[in-house]
């Protein structure tokens, strides 16, 4: 729940579901598997200052505008973040912190791990509430004598770093003038390639351990290694964050597709200037603990974390070696498909994008400014679905998918079909209790967007 009264307004969109989950800082909690990987993250950055313990509320200022998002950046958007009004949210990554924690200027290096909340995508790898940990470096030009003396010293602090052979797939430049740029009035070439290069090494260091910690727990389990399950495959894919330049994001092969465990970047030079550093230069990470978490101990489904079942949480001890998690038992699962007309004023229809809430603007225009306050049905968006679908069949959702969407060639109406799969990660669910939740969906889709049931 919410620790104090916060006025309501128009902008107001946080459903009862995530206020009830709120607070349970999961990354925090004693033997819980998100808080396992936090610390073993947190010992391969030693001397860093982690902070665990920031509040989840903040300012759409901190949230976003502190950062450089543009005002029309899509992760503004009601249909991608929680507001508690106009000018509070839940924030949706915890780079709301980072001009703050700079500020406070008290260690080169931190960390911010904690809760963050985003209306996303409903499957086996994205929730509603999810944890990051954020990680920043830097190294303050005027403590050098010359700009060249400040990048020997990171180049001699890369070559501390500990090496590995993983192989990693990494095809990008240091940066590219259209794709990725260099902030040149801010750089030279020199500091944001060494920059990079420790960047890219430090994380792949914190795959690398992972890895090792997840081999040993599959040896363990008398269930062989890693790489005789499925490939080790990483690589780094170039990104765009408002906050970083050149930016990347690191890819894991996953149960047959690549998973996207983190976004990175050499930090934005007026950012660090707004946070009265302007000396400093350096760079920042956002790991999804989940992500992490999952690879570790081979957890098949993200609900699973916030379970209170003893079968799962008895699984893990800090005090131990990893252990490989063990499924207590594969309920049977039940799709239902939903098709239906939209309404004529709707489209078009913003479909998700991946990571909206913090990357390149999404070609569908993913933009709302102010909710519609002229009465009509609200437009459809695909998120709306995937929030109704959580509030009525909460964890017991396992994926929501679009499957059909066509355009009426005579009458210029659209017709959308979603797949939904039930899933209960506790109990075998029924066939009528499959279609009750499948039956209290659909009516929602057509009493609060007006859709018309096919
Ligand atoms: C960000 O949130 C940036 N703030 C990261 C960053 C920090 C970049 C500092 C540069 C410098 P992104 O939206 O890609 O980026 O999210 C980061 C990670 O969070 C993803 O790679 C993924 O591992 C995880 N993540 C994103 N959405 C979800 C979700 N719905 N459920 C679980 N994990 C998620
Ligand atoms: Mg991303």
């Amino acid at each position: 729940m919410l620790p104090e009264k916060y006025p309501t307004d128009s902008w107001t969109n946080v459903p009862p579901t995530i206020l009830a989950q709120y607070g349970r800082r999961l990354h925090v909690q004693p033997n819980h598997p998100l808080s396992i990987t936090r610390k073993l993250i947190e010992s391969r950055f030693p001397g860093f200052r982690n902070h665990n313990d920031l509040p989840g509320i903040v300012t759409v200022h901190q949230n976003f505008d502190s950062l450089g998002f543009t005002a029309d950046h899509p992760g503004r958007s009601r249909n991608d973040t929680y507001y508690i009004n106009k000018d509070t949210l839940l924030r949706t990554h915890t780079s709301a912190h980072e001009v703050d924690v700079f500020k406070a200027n008290t260690s080169n290096g931190y960390t911010i791990s904690a809760d963050v909340y985003r209306r996303d995508a409903v499957d086996r790898s994205h929730y509603p509430i999810f944890h990051q940990m954020e990680g920043a470096l830097t190294w303050d030009r005027s403590d050098f004598k010359t700009r060249q003396a400040c990048v020997d010293q990171i180049t001699t602090d890369f070559e501390k770093l500990p090496k590995h052979d993983l192989v990693v797939e990494d095809p990008n430049p240091s940066f590219h003038a259209e794709r990725n740029p260099l902030q040149e009035k801010h750089h030279t070439p020199e500091e944001a390639e060494i920059i990079g290069a420790h960047l890219k090494r430090s994380l792949e260091d914190m795959v690398v351990t992972i890895f090792t910690e997840a081999d040993k727990a599959l040896a363990a389990a008398g269930q062989g290694s890693q790489a005789e399950q499925e490939p080790l495959k990483v690589r780094w894919v170039e990104a765009f964050f408002p906050h970083t330049s050149p930016s990347w994001e690191l890819e894991v092969w996953w149960r047959g597709d690549w998973l996207e465990v983190l976004g990175c970047g050499v930090i934005d030079q007026p950012l660090l200037v707004r946070a009265d550093v302007p000396d400093r230069i350096g760079w920042a990470f956002g790991i999804g603990l989940e992500r992490i978490a999952m690879l570790l101990f081979g957890i098949p489904d993200i609900r699973l974390f916030w379970s209170k079942d003893a079968r799962f949480l008895s699984q893990f001890d800090e005090g131990k070696p990893i252990r490989r998690f063990q499924a207590f038992s594969k309920h049977p699962a039940a799709p239902r498909d939903v098709s239906f007309w939209l309404p004529k004023s709707n489209a078009p229809v913003v479909a998700n994008t991946p990571a909206a809430a913090s990357s390149a603007p999404s070609p569908a225009g993913g933009q709302q400014t102010e909710p519609s306050l002229d009465g009509a049905a609200p437009v459809f968006h695909e998120n709306d679905l995937m929030e109704i679908a959580r509030n009525t069949a909460g964890d017991d959702v396992e994926d929501v998918k679009l499957i059909d969407d066509f355009v009426h060639p005579k009458t210029g109406r659209r017709s959308l079909c979603y797949r939904i799969t039930y899933r209960s990660l506790e109990k075998t669910l029924t066939t009528e209790e499959a279609n009750a939740l499948h039956e209290r969906i659909s009516q929602e889709l057509v009493s609060d967007f007006g859709v018309q049931l096919r």
